[in-house]
């Protein structure tokens, strides 16, 4: 059996976490990742017969039965995870429709997945029915993004609208725009139900006076998409309290789906 701190899911998810926390974005205990991971891929590292403990999830996903990620654990620092990974990261292969998640890995200190695992899990399923390749949901507090939640209409295509003026890139990058949750309660189903929901349209989903979710193919995908909309949002803070006297027009928007092949969404674009 090899090593599994040399597994490259588990070097990327580390180095994810790191690079993360780097960028502001996880104070303390904030934010969470799962990725999905292959059986075939975790097998090389694990005995998956060798299960350390069944923890109940809460809900049903009988989409994800048989299903193994890879998640960062409740009430863990991102700061911490590159220097105790066993302890903060964790590997579980979901059972029962989901009901049951069996801990093949991690949480050494007796700790178990994230609180925001419901949210994380009904993304997933909602992701792959849109993409079958999408193995990552991020969810994590930049400043700048949230910041825009106070100040700015939550309206979803006003939202999407002024991200994709404040950066060129930005229409390229989320041609699908950005979704909007209103504040909700973090860590129940409910939370959870609402994010899966608007991530059937979107791999961005904005938790007002809360933070964002992405999903994608893989960490450094996910991670350049929340990476591009934050720098949006932090042209806009820089600029919401003067004059607007240039901005990124409809036509120069059709132009750059034109040039990069994407398509914005539908009716978010005049003529
Ligand atoms: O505690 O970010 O939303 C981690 C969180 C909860
Ligand atoms: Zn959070």
């Amino acid at each position: 059996m090899k090593d599994i701190l040399t597994a490259p899911f588990m070097v990327e998810m580390i180095r994810t976490a790191t690079n993360m926390y780097a960028h502001g974005w996880d104070e303390r205990n904030g934010g969470n990742i799962s990725l999905m991971l292959e059986e075939s891929g975790v097998s090389e590292y694990l005995d998956t017969q060798n299960v350390l403990r069944k923890i109940p999830t809460g809900f049903t996903a009988p989409e994800l039965d048989g299903k193994y990620f890879l998640v960062t654990g409740t009430g863990k620092y991102f700061k911490n995870v590159q220097y105790a990974p066993d302890v903060n990261l964790g590997v579980v292969r979901l059972t029962e429709q989901g009901r049951q998640a069996e801990l093949l890995w991690g949480y050494t200190d007796g700790g178990q997945f994230t609180s925001e695992f419901p949210a994380h899990m009904m993304s997933h399923v909602a992701r792959l029915k849109v993409d079958p390749k999408n193995r990552v949901v991020m969810h994590c507090h930049p400043a700048n993004l949230l910041a825009m939640t106070y100040v700015h209409d939550l309206d979803e295509k006003k939202f999407t609208r002024t991200l994709w003026q404040m950066c060129t890139e930005c229409i390229v990058v989320f041609p699908e725009g950005v979704n909007v949750l209103p504040w909700m309660l973090c860590g129940t189903n409910e939370i959870g139900e609402a994010t899966a929901e608007k991530m059937r349209t979107a791999r961005l989903v904005v938790w007002s006076q809360h933070g964002i979710y992405g999903a994608g193919k893989d960490l450094d995908e996910t991670f350049g998409l929340i990476e591009t909309a934050e720098k949006a949002a932090e042209i806009y803070m820089k600029i919401a309290h003067l004059p607007l006297v240039n901005t990124i027009t409809d036509e120069q928007m059709h132009r750059l789906e034109k040039r990069f092949g994407i398509k914005a969404r539908e009716g978010y674009l005049e003529e």
